[in-house]
Parts: C-alpha cells; structure tokens; sequence
C-alpha cells in the first residue's frame, strides 16, 4: 500500500524534539482521541491509502498451503473469481510458509514469491485487499506441524508423537525444544529470529509497492514452548516483533503491521500481555499496527455447538474475548482484525454462531476473515465446490470503505436497510462504498440522507458520496431499488 507523505508527516519527521512532536500532533489532530476512524471503544480502524476506515470482511486462503510442498493454496484464478462472485469478500488472508521461503539459511526462493505475487494479482483484480500471514501450528514439518524451514528447527533429537488432537503436538518434547531454541530462550545454535525478521524484510521488499497487499501478519498463533503468558508476550515476542517491525519499515514505510497474540490465551478470551509495539513510521494515527487475534471458544474446540450450555459458555467467552480484545488493542493504539474464527458448520447452532460472531464485529467495527476457503465441512462451499448453507449467511450487506469517521452501521433484513453513519474528516478523500447483494438487491440500491455517486453491478458496490464540506454527521440509508 503506498502513501504519499501528508504535511502532517513530513512535520513530524522535522521535529527534533518530543516537544516539537507534541505540538506538532497537537497541531495536526487536535486533541488526544480525536483524529479519524476511531472506534466507539477508542481503539483505531485499519484505514485505506485515502484515509477511509475499511470494512475487511472474507476468508482464510488456505489451510491447504501448510502441507503441499510447494507451500501454495489450493486455489486457481476461477476459484478466486468464485470468492469475488458468490461472496461479499474484498479481504483474504493468504497464508504462505517460511520453509518456502527461505528454504536455506539466508537463500530466498524468489520464484516462491513470485508464485505468491500470481495469487495476489487474481485478488487484487478483483479490488480484495491481501494480507499475508507467515504461518505456523507446531513450529515447523521437522516436528510434525508446519511454517519453519528443517534447517531452523533446532529439536535436539527430542521426540514428537502423533497426537489424536493436533494441538498437543504443541506440548511434545521436540516442539517446546524447538520454540525455545527459536525464542532464544536456551542457546540454539543460530540466532534464528534474526533469519525470521530477514525473511519478513524480504518479503515486504517484494511487496512494498503492491497496492493489493494491505499488509503483513508477522506470525500465526505464536507459542513460547516452555515460557508462557505475559512472561512470554512481553519478552520474546514483543522483542520478536520489534526486530520484525524495525526490519519490515526498513524496505516498506507504509503497509500494515498486524501482531497476533499468544494464541492459547487470547483465542479463549483470556487476556493478552502484548505491550504496546512502537511503528518507526510515526506514532498515534501515523502508526500502522493492527492486533489480528483469532477466536475459538473453548467449548467449540471441545466439540460442542452453539446449543444450551454450549451455547451458555460460548456467550460468555464472546463477551471476555471482545473485552480483552478492546483493552489490548487500546494499549497497543491499533485497530482490530479477526484474523481467524471458524468452525464445522454442521454442529448444531453453527450459522447462529457466525451470524453473532459478524456482529460483535461490525459492533467492534472490527474486520473479519474466517476460517478457511478449503472446501468441505468449514467452508462456504463443498468439496464439490457446491454452496454450503454458510455462504448467505457470511454474504451480508455492509460497508466496505468508509469516508469519514465511523460511527456505526447496521443492516436490517426484515426492512432490507442498510444503514451507515459517519462523521466527515478533513483529509479524508473518495466515497463511501457499500456493498448490496443480489439477494436483497437484485437491481442495487436507493440512497436517503446522502447522494449516490454510482452503481457498479458487477462488483455490487455501490458509491455514496461522502458529505466531506457538510456539517456534522452523515447517517444515510440504502433500500432495495424497486
Ligand atoms: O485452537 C487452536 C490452538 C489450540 C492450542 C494451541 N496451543 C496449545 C499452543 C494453539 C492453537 N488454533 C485454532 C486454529 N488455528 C489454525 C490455523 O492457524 C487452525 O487450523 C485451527 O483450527
């Protein structure tokens, strides 16, 4: 994603001083907590190269990538164009594998990347913003998981049992070896967070000046092997990112950063000790760091449903995840991203709970990419890449940018309205664009309270103009055209 300095910018990179800088904030933002795409909870929107607040809404692509050798997904362009046809998405989180690509100590494949580049074209034709998420579960294929490359899997010759239930995989003895040797938490051979923060440079060397890629989840479901908790988030982790993020500026000022919590914890709702991460390209509104947790509630991964006292426990863990969430998000000054949430669809209660999940996000004015694209018993389509019931339900209408500062949005099926309401900001430019399934809205939309400024059928986004000079709040609302 690129950016051309604002003046706001190029003030802050000429004071000298902390003082300066705050006068300068001061100055550009007014006061502290004002200044765009703020969240009712007080934490940041992820904001798009024209200062709109975007709505990320779509799917993982793909768990697939974890064991093929090649490290790719499943999908070709038609299933790509499948995605953008049947579904209201314009986000994917592409997963793609260290092993791949840096498959030798400081040898990058760059015929991996360019693989990836292909994939993310075919998004990008279609106006989805990637991100790229280096992906692990269990450290790496030489301890039975997925993500590191054999030679930076420094296990010692501890075992790894197959395990029934993958995740303990995790607690195996050659896992936890393998993570503290990669924390640096015992004295492993090389220092292989440095490969990893040089593998990222890498990678965001080849996509700074990608307009598609919004931007970089540093690692999934981080794990600390034999140090856990805070200990964990606030030591090595934090330090891991840190590297990351000093790497990452160096070759790309301007995409996305987005951290990911000690998954154990936070996928549970538990709380998250990630201290606040510093962005070399600027503090407050200048800062590019999203927190991308993901969200499994524990009575789901037991293999209940979203039933009675299932249901009961699942409840009470959206609530604590969404607290903990907001609370993080808050200390790290980022805005929210699901980054994964997901399960078998056809446990009793499924739909209900991904239709609830969507809406604690629209609440949290949060993005959402669920899990995952992969055909079969999670996904919106079947292995005969037939719809499944989840599609409708994740095709929703919903804002996809927003030209201001949101304040909230709603879509309500029995009167077929979607309404938006934003507060107009300086420095904000382009429309507001909403997306109007053909469902509900076989022949586009009608606009009150705002001016329409086209009609697109084939992407189904319609283009509301964003009230920037007007006073006060835009609140406009979309029907059906008759
Ligand atoms: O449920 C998990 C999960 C459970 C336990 C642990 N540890 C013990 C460290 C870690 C993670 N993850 C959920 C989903 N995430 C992957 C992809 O990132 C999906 O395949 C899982 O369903």
């Amino acid at each position: 994603m690129r950016l051309r300095a604002t003046p706001r910018a190029i003030r802050w990179t000429a004071a000298g001083t902390a003082a300066a800088v705050a006068v300068a904030l001061l100055v550009a933002v007014g006061p502290a907590g004002a200044g765009p795409a703020h969240t009712a909870a007080g934490h940041r929107w992820i904001t798009d190269d024209q200062g709109r607040a975007l709505v990320l809404t779509g799917l993982n692509t793909a768990s697939s990538a974890k064991s093929r050798p090649d490290g790719l997904p499943w999908i070709k362009e038609t299933d790509v164009r499948r995605e953008s046809d049947e579904l209201g998405s314009d986000f994917v989180r592409l997963l793609i594998q260290w092993r791949n690509v840096e498959p030798a100590p400081g040898a990058y494949d760059d015929g991996y990347l360019d693989a990836i580049a292909e994939r993310v074209r075919w998004y990008g034709a279609r106006g989805f913003h990637v991100m790229l998420d280096l992906h692990q579960d269990v450290y790496g294929p030489a301890v039975k998981g997925n993500g590191a490359p054999a030679w930076a899997t420094e296990a010692e010759g501890l075992p790894v049992a197959e395990r029934g239930q993958w995740e303990l995989k995790y607690i195996e003895p050659g896992t936890v070896r393998a993570f503290d040797n990669f924390w640096g938490t015992r004295t492993a051979s090389r220092d292989l967070r440095a490969h990893y923060a040089a593998a990222w440079a890498h990678v965001a060397a080849r996509f700074a000046d990608d307009p598609a890629v919004l931007g970089y989840d540093l690692m999934n479901e981080p794990f600390g092997g034999s140090v856990q908790g805070p200990a964990f988030e606030a030591g090595p982790l934090a330090a891991l990112y840190r590297r990351t993020i000093t790497a990452v500026r160096e070759v790309d000022h301007d995409s996305w950063i987005f951290v990911e919590p000690e998954a154990v914890s936070a996928n549970w709702g538990l709380p998250s000790g990630l201290p606040y991460l510093a962005d070399p390209r600027g503090t407050g509104d200048r800062a590019r760091i999203s927190y991308a947790p993901h969200l499994y509630p524990l009575p789901m991964d037991l293999g209940g449903g979203y039933t009675g006292d299932s249901a009961r426990w699942v409840d009470r863990t959206l609530a604590s995840w969404r607290e903990q969430t907001e609370k993080t998000a808050r200390r790290l000054g980022a805005p929210v991203l699901i980054g994964e949430y997901g399960l078998d669809i056809k446990l009793p209660g499924a739909l209900r709970y991904v239709e609830k999940v969507r809406t604690m996000a629209q609440d949290m004015g949060a993005g959402t990419a669920y899990w995952s694209n992969d055909p079969g018993p999670w996904a919106p389509w079947d292995h005969n890449l037939r719809r499944t019931p989840l599609l409708p339900v994740l095709d929703r209408p919903e804002p996809r940018a927003i030209a201001g500062d949101p304040v909230a949005y709603t879509w309500d099926e029995p009167s077929r309205t979607l309404a938006v309401r934003w507060r107009p900001e300086p420095g904000v430019r382009g429309d507001t664009e909403v997306y109007l399934p053909a469902r509900f809205f076989p022949r586009g939309g009608v606009v009150t309270g705002g001016t329409q400024n086209g009609w697109d059928a084939k992407s189904r986004i319609l283009r509301v103009a964003s009230g920037a000079g007007g006073a006060g709040e835009v609140s406009v609302r979309i029907r059906p055209r008759p």
